[in-house]
């Protein structure tokens, strides 16, 4: 089944009705305008990897964009104008790392009228990453980024009581909430909780590295404290996630469990909602799927009311001046504007998202990408079903060699006369994939030194990627 088949029309004619706008403190956007009282929206769209968003003091909304795997091609935060994202800051990295995602900035904050950057790319991209380490930049009127809180060095001075076996060395500074008069910022990789001043000195507020719980997001609590939900590790098993409610003493009480793989927290009128990136999730990579995400709200210390679900990877999550739910999706899947940000009514329950949900994304490049990445989704849930090979296979003698290492196909383009055999053998730690967007051939997973031949009878030109890292991509010319 494809995501966008398993997806109900749940809007009815009167949901869809115009009804009256109640004057709001900030511009009623066109899309809001057409649907006051749809229960799901979208928001805003032609967004390049939305990540952490929250709205400023001039009521509208700002969103981080992890951006599209090179730096400066895209803005590294917007603020959001009629349903589109207008650059206000600019210039940081963004990555294609070792999981495969797309990263760079990842979250903003304000203190005042003060816009407040963090920075969030993986290790080992070279010089550039050294001049901006992950952490939190100041980002000026004319949307230049300054580096306050150095966080990558911080860390390596400050190591956490457990360090996790896959610890990179920028560390992991997934999420950023605005404090009374200082920053929270949730750094992911060893698991810790660390507060921000305006002044850029960094504290550790706890250390949560005990079982690498990956921690990723988090909402302020009313006794000043902080709500914390984490990831898990790899395979994100279904329950395992929870959250955990820092005080402003700093001691630690757990206060809802049975959640996976969180990526959002916030509170609405004193209830907790969290957003879960993907659930039902497989023991074997990638682990997760499309249209597995969720939104959901507390119902008990172990309980859990689904708003919405069958969502595309939602990544974040903050609660909009009108009391509506605005969450970022997707967390990775393609490296065009293909992102948007979904508006939600909290009050709803057992939502999915109606078909035709995406029809009034006009934003510039949208449609084009966001199709794109819905084809990629449609091969990431056909491959969830075949198994996984388990041995190497042998490969076939005079072939052409295509190696898949450092997140690339090399040579990414590769001609060869009909009747020719391509062998790809996987040389990096990750598992990849070689499909064919046109399904004449699909490799499957393979791990670190796994190899797949595929043998081309038919002249033409085959453009492949691998599904797990959708930007990855190549060419074979059949003469
Ligand atoms: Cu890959």
């Amino acid at each position: 089944m494809s995501p966008i088949s398993r997806r109900s029309l749940i809007q009815s004619a009167a949901a869809l009705a115009a009804t009256p706008v109640a004057a709001e403190q900030w511009s009623i956007t066109s899309a809001m305008a057409q649907e006051p009282s749809a229960p799901i929206s979208v928001y805003a769209s032609g967004l390049f990897t939305p990540r952490g968003l929250t709205f400023g003091p001039d009521g509208k909304l700002y969103v981080a964009l992890g951006g599209n795997g090179t730096a400066g091609a895209a803005p590294s935060a917007v603020r959001i104008e009629d349903g589109c994202g207008v650059g206000v800051a600019h210039g940081q990295p963004s990555t294609q790392g070792m999981s495969g995602a797309v990263q760079g900035p990842g979250s903003v904050a304000f203190l005042g009228d003060q816009l407040y950057l963090l920075q969030d790319s993986e290790d080992d991209r070279g010089d550039l990453i050294s001049t901006y380490p992950n952490g939190v930049y100041t980002v000026a009127s004319d949307g230049v980024c300054t580096l306050l809180a150095d966080v990558s060095t911080w860390m390596n001075e400050n190591p956490t009581k457990e360090i996790p076996a896959d610890r990179g060395k920028l560390g992991e500074t997934f999420a950023m909430l605005a404090g009374d008069g200082f920053l929270w910022v949730i750094e992911s990789n060893e698991g810790q909780v660390l507060k921000v001043t305006p002044d850029g000195t960094i504290t550790r507020v706890v250390d949560l590295s005990e079982g690498h719980p990956v921690p990723t997001c988090c909402a302020a609590a009313p006794d000043g404290g902080l709500y914390v939900g984490n990831l898990t590790d790899a395979p994100y098993p279904t329950g395992k996630a929870q959250v955990i409610h820092v005080k402003a003493d700093g001691s630690v009480e757990t206060v809802w469990t049975g959640l996976t793989m969180l990526v959002g927290l916030a509170t609405v009128d004193g209830t907790l909602y969290a957003c879960e990136m993907a659930t039902n999730n497989t023991t074997q990579p990638p682990f997760t799927q499309p249209g597995t995400g969720r939104i959901v709200k507390q119902s008990g210390p172990d309980k859990l009311t689904e708003v919405v679900s069958e969502l595309d990877f939602p990544i974040g999550m903050t609660v909009g001046p009108d009391g509506f739910l605005y969450v970022s999706t997707p967390s990775f899947g393609g490296d065009g504007p293909s992102g948007s940000v979904l508006r939600i009514d909290p009050s709803a329950t057992f939502l999915s998202a109606p078909a035709n949900l995406y029809d009034s994304a006009t934003c510039p490049g949208f449609q084009e990408a966001w199709k794109a990445q819905q084809s990629v989704f449609a091969t990431m849930t056909a491959n969830a079903d075949k198994p996984v090979p388990t041995a190497e296979a042998a490969i076939p003698a005079n072939t052409a060699p295509v190696t898949i290492v450092n997140f690339t196909f090399d040579p990414g383009s590769l001609t060869i006369d009909a009747g020719r055999t391509v062998t790809w053998t996987n040389k990096d730690s990750v598992p990849h994939t070689a499909t064919s967007k046109d399904g004449t051939f699909d490799s499957g997973n393979l791990n670190e030194g796994q190899s797949f031949s595929f043998t081309f009878d038919k002249p033409g030109t085959y453009d492949y990627i691998c599904t797990y890292h959708p930007y990855m991509v190549g060419t074979i010319v059949v003469e």
